[in-house]
């Protein structure tokens, strides 16, 4: 038992004060209190670090959410399945092509969601999130080449269709699975109160830049429990180079 789970596990206050003591030797001597704990690789402590960019609407950036590794096994998971990616028909609810998204792209299987990596990147979203794995959509890769974007949407369904098993979309992890991409960010117009650059623009809002293995974690519900309006995004235009993401979406319930 690794000294900080011990501290949780004792519930007496004596108990407590005798570990912090532990606690701060280790410290002198330079030994990590988590040091042969799997769940700390897995969930890359250490490596991670979270920045809030805004708070209405929510965005953290996630940096080194990913490693090269896992970035590099994503796409090649979905290189040999891309196909025009689809957007949500508000009517019929069904994923129709569109010029509003001239992405590719494709969804992992529930097979692969199985694989141990996967695994992995699944539970690291849902402690970062706070979210239960049960809660999310299969991960979903794509892929934007010169000039491919995603104009401004929200992530939010605007049809009852999609709110039959799990409900309404809360919140995105997006995760950057290459860097050698100008333009490509993602951009939230209604964000921040400067400028920023999109798709070689300069645009008013706030927009992260792609790095492989970054993420940034979005909510398309406010703290009120409403669809956030201000949650409003886009895939900038690439500029050069290609653009690889994956896309985790959250929902209210358990999807069956
Ligand atoms: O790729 C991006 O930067 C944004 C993607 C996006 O908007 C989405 O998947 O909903």
């Amino acid at each position: 038992m690794g000294v900080r789970e011990a501290e949780l596990d004792g519930g007496q206050v004596d108990g407590v004060s005798e570990l912090k003591v532990t606690s701060a030797a280790c410290e002198a001597a330079g030994i990590s209190h988590w040091e042969n704990d799997k769940e700390v690789d897995n969930l890359r402590i250490g490596y991670v670090k979270p920045q809030i960019v805004s708070w209405s609407p929510r965005i953290t950036v996630l940096h080194n959410f990913l490693s090269t590794e896992e970035c590099d096994f994503l796409r090649a998971i979905a290189k040999p399945r891309l196909q025009t990616s689809t957007v949500v028909d508000a009517k019929t609810g069904k994923g129709i092509e569109s010029k509003v998204r001239t992405s590719t792209g494709m969804f992992l299987s529930s097979e692969e969601k199985k694989y141990p990596m996967v695994q992995i990147i699944e539970k690291r979203i849902s402690v970062y999130s706070q979210v239960p794995v049960e809660n999310g959509e299969l991960i979903q890769v794509l892929r934007y080449g010169k000039n491919r974007y995603y104009k401004l949407h929200h992530d939010y369904f605007s049809d009852t269709f999609n709110l039959k098993s799990g409900g309404q979309r809360i919140a995105t992890m997006l995760m950057y699975l290459s860097d050698t991409v100008e333009g490509g960010e993602t951009y939230f117009p209604m964000a921040g109160s400067g400028n920023c650059s999109c798709g070689g623009k300069v645009v008013e809002g706030l927009s992260v830049k792609p790095f492989k293995g970054d993420a940034v974690l979005f909510w398309s519900m406010g703290l009120d429990g409403q669809s956030d309006p201000k949650s409003l995004h886009s895939a900038c235009e690439v500029v050069s180079g290609e653009k690889w993401s994956a896309t985790k979406w959250m929902r209210q319930r358990t999807i069956s």
